[in-house]
């Protein structure tokens, strides 16, 4: 007995990695249907061995179904996935629509898995922001035994958290680079990012924050702990995948470096690779493809008291999306919600 379980916006990066690695981790599954948009319609996916049909998520009925994984944004959200909750549907959703409600859990099942169970609100779980997932996954071991008073990230991200759009933009500028040909007239951009750094992701807020910046500290507190103070600057990188963070940590107790490597040895869902020697470190093209999030460059930060550097890699379309909402079913199926 198992689930029966939906995929909306399957033919996306991120919903084609939901696919993947409900298959990959054999959650269980009864019956599964891949949604996209009607101009998608028929689109075939993958499922493990098997082949889908895309169906329309416009008229998909979501009556008997038990759980939708959502990757197709906010403004299709805010349509479809009322409508899947509604029908009695469990809706784990990527956008950042839902995540910043009160009654609605944000969940990092390394973190805070017990969030789940107020999935009852309003039949919906929502999925963090990427970089933030990989963050809280790193911090929260070492704040169970030293207590984090204040972050200091710095993020290089992909250009897949920009989706296909982003993909294509980088290969795109990279290939008239190398290849510069008459006829294929530049395309506008605002800022060029082969070869290049952007200090800017999402919008620009009031405060001289981008939302990107802004999402961070907003669902490490809530994820995580609202008494810690957190600062984001976030870039993005000629990367294709894989989001890295430079993470600098001060606690109200001294932790001691070995300690600290220690610690996050035994954690979930973290892989240490820290070596003082060429090599001796994780870089984005290595994270491709794994679940892990990997930490490096362990150190302390003898400026301050209780202060600790680290240096975070994950993939961003799985632990940063799709692997952390087929883990928040996995979490829902193991602690309240009953199969068939
Ligand atoms: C980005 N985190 O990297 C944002 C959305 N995926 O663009």
């Amino acid at each position: 007995m198992g689930y029966k379980v939906v995929v909306a916006g399957a033919t996306g990066n991120v919903g084609r990695e939901m696919l993947n690695i409900l298959a990959e981790r054999e959650f269980p599954v009864d019956e599964i249907a891949a949604l996209a948009s009607r101009k998608s319609l028929g689109t075939e996916v993958s499922f493990g061995d098997k082949t889908l049909k895309t169906k329309d998520l416009d008229t998909f009925d979501f009556a008997g179904w038990d759980i939708a994984l959502f990757a197709v944004g906010s403004e299709a959200t805010k349509v479809y996935a009322p409508k899947a909750a509604a029908a009695g549907c469990v809706v784990i959703d990527n956008s950042s629509l839902y995540r910043y409600d009160p009654e609605i859990p944000l969940v990092v099942p390394e973190v805070n898995p017990e969030a789940v169970e107020q999935y009852k609100n309003k039949n919906i779980i929502a999925n963090p922001n990427c970089s933030t997932a990989q963050m809280v996954v790193a911090l929260k071991p070492l704040h169970d035994r030293a207590r984090i008073k204040r972050v200091v990230v710095s993020t290089y991200q992909s250009v897949s958290g920009a989706g296909k759009a982003g993909i294509d933009e980088l290969w795109d500028q990279t290939k008239s680079i190398y290849n510069p040909t008459d006829d294929v007239a530049p395309k506008k951009f605002t800022k060029q990012i082969a070869f290049n750094v952007i200090p800017h992701i999402d919008v620009f807020m009031d405060s001289g924050e981008t939302k990107e910046e802004w999402k961070m500290v907003a669902e490490t507190k809530k994820i995580l702990d609202k008494s810690i103070k957190v600062t984001a600057t976030c870039v993005r990188v000629p990367v294709f995948v894989g989001h890295s963070e430079a993470i600098n940590l001060e606690f109200e107790d001294f932790l001691d470096e070995d300690e600290a490597r220690d610690i996050l040895r035994e954690a979930p869902g973290i892989m240490v690779v820290d070596k003082r020697e060429n090599g001796g470190y994780i870089t984005p093209i290595e994270c491709v493809g794994e679940y892990a999030t990997y930490i490096s460059r362990i150190r302390q930060d003898s400026t301050i008291d209780n202060g600790l550097n680290l240096w975070c890699v994950s993939d961003n379309l799985r632990k940063g999306a799709a692997l952390n909402a087929v883990q928040i079913a996995e979490t829902l199926g193991n602690r309240c919600l009953k199969k068939g």
